[in-house]
């Protein structure tokens, strides 16, 4: 019944290494820094550790552009230190799993180089080149080759003057597509991932992987009215090959090897039915999808437009994904990562109900069936930066927006300001607050992003030093997931799906029963599922809220959240 599959009963820590801790004033985390950090991790009882790209890179979109898969940028240390702190990761028990980024390289890796240096140049097939559309010169408006937007704002075509053909960048100009058509390049990268595990790691967390086969017709996207780009996305994302290209790398990867690992894809766009195949153990894909969709709720056609969340989209499409999953397959559970903005920003109140809405939050996924992902501050409840101007912003994706919005007149300043400050990535990536001293212990010299002024008050000292914190709420949850059974294996079940303010689950495994509520608002909900004043008087393993009274019918104060459990 899987229970064997380790992961089940983890909690993954993700730090990125660029804002975690800066060991030598340069303003920029780095390696030493998050070695010299490792017992904040064993304190919260995380069980592994996913480590953000610190790859030799040119830094355009923060590591997730590598010039070179097998080294460590000088920025963040070299590979002896890389070797240290794996060893204290696992001499504390824990595991590290490293960012897979094989869907592009940087313009600047080697393979790109020689790939671009002519048309007849052996690699000149690693990547998708491609001449001007019929009956257009290279260079004209619109000869790209198809009219797919990128990720990161304009066309997702780079015209190379030298051989005349355009290069596929689904992101930045500076990360070429990778052509997983040609055997070589598959291989190399096999080749790569077998390395790092002969190293020791403990896994890869693969960065955009449904986007690894396309249609390689590479067909026009559907443009809107009004819309400057063609969506592209149906002919890139969970393209024709892209099970065989897993089963491949997993039979290449890893099959034989001995060793408990961790694989996780991170899958925008990626359906419920994709993902019961990718995760179903008996194809030998990949252990758990990422998923988008839960965190696309509060947006419209874009992310920059920014909607109000409807707590019950929120279950609905929760509560499909547990169900899709329930027979065959994994989750991943996550409010945020390095592209997310803060959850209690976003979801939670970020102001007088912080810690209650925090720990509400991470009750509430927690203790679904999956296994959680804690994102660096997370755990200390950390919010949205309070960013100024566009010049507070260092993310590529924020920064290309505003160009493209501003600079022609689309939209106003103001206008953008406004979204990139509710949605911006930079939100996740201002500096871990470690004290209250100026730079927030994150370092000595001048931090590369700002820091989060809030720090004089939210921080790890002051979080580990109070037992009503969010951190040991989150020490707490991930105890309870290693300590109940139920909480790594039970069954699902949604309650109320139709209310407006309070999440209501059940997780059933064997005799033992768990009822889990979350107050998604600030006023007082009653809490009305079936025999609620039953539940009052079974056990309560976790609230986040002090005297919790022990008879019915069940009243939740503000952002108040409950565990129960009852045989
Ligand atoms: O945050 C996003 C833009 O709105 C997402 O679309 C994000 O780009 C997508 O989830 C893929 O993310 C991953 O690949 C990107 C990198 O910029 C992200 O940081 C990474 O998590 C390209 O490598
Ligand atoms: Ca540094």
């Amino acid at each position: 019944d899987g229970q064997d599959q380790w992961w089940k009963s983890a909690v993954v820590y993700q730090i990125y290494p660029r804002s975690f801790a800066d060991s030598n004033g340069d303003g920029i985390g780095d390696l030493p820094g998050i070695t010299s950090r490792l017992d904040h991790l064993s304190a919260l009882g995380v069980d592994v550790i996913w480590l953000s790209p610190v790859y030799p890179s040119p830094q355009d979109d923060n590591g997730y552009d590598i010039s070179d898969y097998q080294g460590i940028d000088p920025t963040f240390g070299t590979l002896a230190d890389f070797d240290e702190l794996l060893a204290q990761v696992h001499a504390r028990g824990m595991k590290l799993v490293m960012d897979l980024v094989v869907n592009h390289t940087s313009d600047e890796h080697p393979w790109f180089v020689e790939s671009r240096s002519s048309r007849d140049n052996p690699k000149r097939d690693w990547y998708w080149w491609r001449g001007p559309r019929e009956g257009m010169a290279a260079g004209d408006p619109g000869a790209e080759p198809t009219n797919w937007g990128s990720f990161f704002s304009g066309p997702t075509w780079e015209l190379d003057e030298a051989t005349g053909e355009y290069y596929l960048h689904l992101f930045s100009r500076k990360q070429p597509d990778l052509n997983w058509e040609n055997p070589q390049v598959r291989e190399a990268v096999h080749a790569m991932m077998r390395w790092w595990l002969d190293r020791g790691v403990d896994g890869f967390r693969m960065d955009v992987i449904n986007m690894i086969s396309k249609d390689t017709a590479l067909p026009d996207g559907h443009q809107g009215p009004g819309a400057h780009h063609g969506d592209g996305s149906p002919h890139f994302l969970c393209g024709p090959r892209i099970h065989e290209f897993l089963q491949e790398m997993h039979a290449a990867v890893f099959a034989g090897r001995d060793g408990a690992f961790l694989t996780v894809g991170e899958m925008p766009g990626v359906t419920v039915d994709e993902a019961v195949l990718f995760t179903d153990p008996a194809r030998r894909e990949v252990d758990m999808v990422f998923q988008f969709e839960h965190v696309g709720l509060d947006q419209g056609d874009s992310k920059w437009d920014v909607r109000p969340l409807d707590l019950r989209d929120l279950k609905a499409s929760l509560g499909r994904w547990q169900a899709g999953l329930a027979g065959t397959g994994w989750n991943s559970l996550y409010w945020n990562n390095h592209d997310q903005p803060r959850i209690v920003s976003r979801f939670g109140d970020d102001g007088e109900h912080r810690v209650a809405s925090a720990t509400m939050l991470g009750t509430v996924l927690h203790l679904h069936r999956g296994t959680p992902y804690v994102y660096q501050g997370e755990e200390l409840g950390m919010t949205n930066a309070p960013f100024a101007s566009i010049e507070d912003f260092r993310d590529i994706e924020s920064v290309n927006h505003y160009r493209a919005w501003v600079d022609p007149g689309h939209q106003s300043a103001e206008e953008v300001l406004a979204a990139l400050r509710v949605m911006s990535r930079d939100n996740a990536r201002t500096p871990m607050q470690w004290d209250d001293s100026p730079h927030a212990g994150f370092t000595t010299g001048e931090p590369w992003i700002a820091v989060n002024p809030n720090h004089a008050t939210v921080n790890a000292a002051a979080a580990v030093a109070d037992e009503g914190s969010v951190f040991h709420h989150y020490r707490r949850l991930i105890e309870l997931r290693h300590k109940e059974p139920a909480v790594a294996h039970g069954d699902f079940h949604m309650l109320l799906p139709h209310d407006e303010r309070v999440y209501a689950f059940t997780r059933r495994l064997e005799d033992v029963e768990l009822l889990v509520l979350g107050n998604f608002s600030g006023e007082d909900a009653p809490a009305d599922v079936p025999d609620d004043a039953g539940w009052a008087g079974a056990e309560l393993l976790l609230g986040n809220l002090p005297d919790v009274p022990d008879s019915g019918p069940i009243v939740l104060r503000p952002w108040e959240a409950r565990i129960y459990r009852r045989t």
